[in-house]
């Protein structure tokens, strides 16, 4: 090509190298809504709450890159620990994980879902001791596009369920959007990785085998080294298979009745706040025709956790006077965090989704 076209492409390359995009507000299991880890404003917090949610250090919503898919980063994002509390699910539930800010419509590609069984608490887990298995995957569709389409079309979030079949135990979910905008170039695809700590209970006995994070994916790996604008599209999802038995879930929302805390590991029951105020807390769509939300209540309502983090603790709004670092996120449609740059940077618009300070 051209110079001037090859000059164009380096640096359109090199704005979707920076142009970051999100990562999960929260999810909602039978109704309940548990709020995750905010990269974004809970390091600013001097006590922030205790979540399901792992904690990580992409500061600017941003991204695993393949160079890192060796490391500990990939198995639950930058600098990931795990969260201090778990949510109770049975075996066979559907959990509605929710994103925000709006997934960019540039960023296309799979969504895959893992858990690993933690041996004990996994408030306390090693991460590189995790093994994943596939409980569900979804890349291109010839009628609907990609995945990270179907997802924005849905509320901007994903239903998943657990194995019917799943032994009971403690689990991380470990789920991903991988943005192949440019993923034509080695190092071009943007993994998501988003955990969450879960207590499955139930009957069942399949503890299906699983692979290290850092075994997942390699650069080259087809379906990470992949250009989504090459026709006719045939896009292998990467990673290990998926378990036997898993079946595609019908994509829909859920309707929210309740807000809970956290679990800690021995805890006592979380507090869980009136339906009016969790309502309130959430952009969840109406519950669709085809889900299946069960309309009880998580039991013991009026009971309160007797941490003293569970009684302080509420949905953080954007810290004020935040500073966002250099080439971190300072703006855009859902954005709730810094808006300030530190010295040095400055605000600049990228898109409607993503200011950014450079
Ligand atoms: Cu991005």
């Amino acid at each position: 090509m051209s110079p001037k076209l090859t000059s164009l492409v380096a640096s359109l390359a090199g704005a979707a190298l920076v142009a970051a995009h999100g990562h999960v507000s929260h999810i909602i299991v039978n109704g309940v809504y548990y709020q995750n880890y905010d990269p974004t404003s809970f390091p600013y917090q001097t006590s922030p709450p205790t979540v399901i949610g792992w904690k990580a250090e992409d500061l600017d919503n941003g991204f695993v890159e393949p160079n890192s898919f060796a490391t500990g980063d990939i198995i639950c994002h930058k600098g990931g620990l795990p969260g201090g509390g778990h949510a109770t699910v049975a075996a066979g539930d559907k959990i509605n994980i929710v994103w925000t800010p709006e997934w960019p419509d540039s960023h296309v590609g799979p969504v895959i879902d893992y858990l690993a069984s933690c041996n004990g608490n996994c408030e306390t887990v090693t991460k590189t001791a995790l093994n994943f298995f596939k409980i569900g995957a979804e890349g291109y569709d010839s009628t609907t596009g990609w995945a990270s389409d179907r997802l924005r079309a849905n509320g901007n979030s994903w239903i998943v369920q657990i194995p019917s079949d799943l032994k009971a135990g403690n689990y991380v979910l470990r789920h991903e959007i991988i943005a192949l905008h440019g993923g034509g170039n080695l190092n071009g695809a943007q993994a998501y990785p988003q955990c969450f700590n879960l207590q499955v209970t139930g009957s069942g006995s399949n503890l299906p085998s699983g692979t290290p994070g850092t075994s997942l994916y390699t650069p080259s790996s087809a379906g990470i080294l992949f250009s989504p604008y090459v026709s006719p599209i045939v896009y292998p999802i990467p990673g290990p298979a998926l378990i036997a038995g898993a079946s595609s879930v019908k994509q829909s929302t859920s309707k929210v009745t309740a807000t809970n805390l956290a679990t800690v590991p021995g805890g006592s029951t979380p507090v869980t706040t009136s339906s009016a105020a969790a309502v309130a807390t959430t952009t969840s769509k109406a519950t669709s025709s085809s889900t299946s939300v069960k309309t009880t209540t998580p039991a013991a309502t009026t009971t309160l956790a007797t941490t003293t983090k569970a009684a302080t603790t509420t949905p953080a709004p954007a810290v004020t006077g935040a500073v966002q670092t250099k080439y971190g996120q300072c703006g855009g449609s859902g954005w709730t965090g810094a808006t300030a740059c530190g010295a040095g940077s400055a605000c600049s618009t990228v898109n409607a989704w993503y200011y950014q300070c450079v």
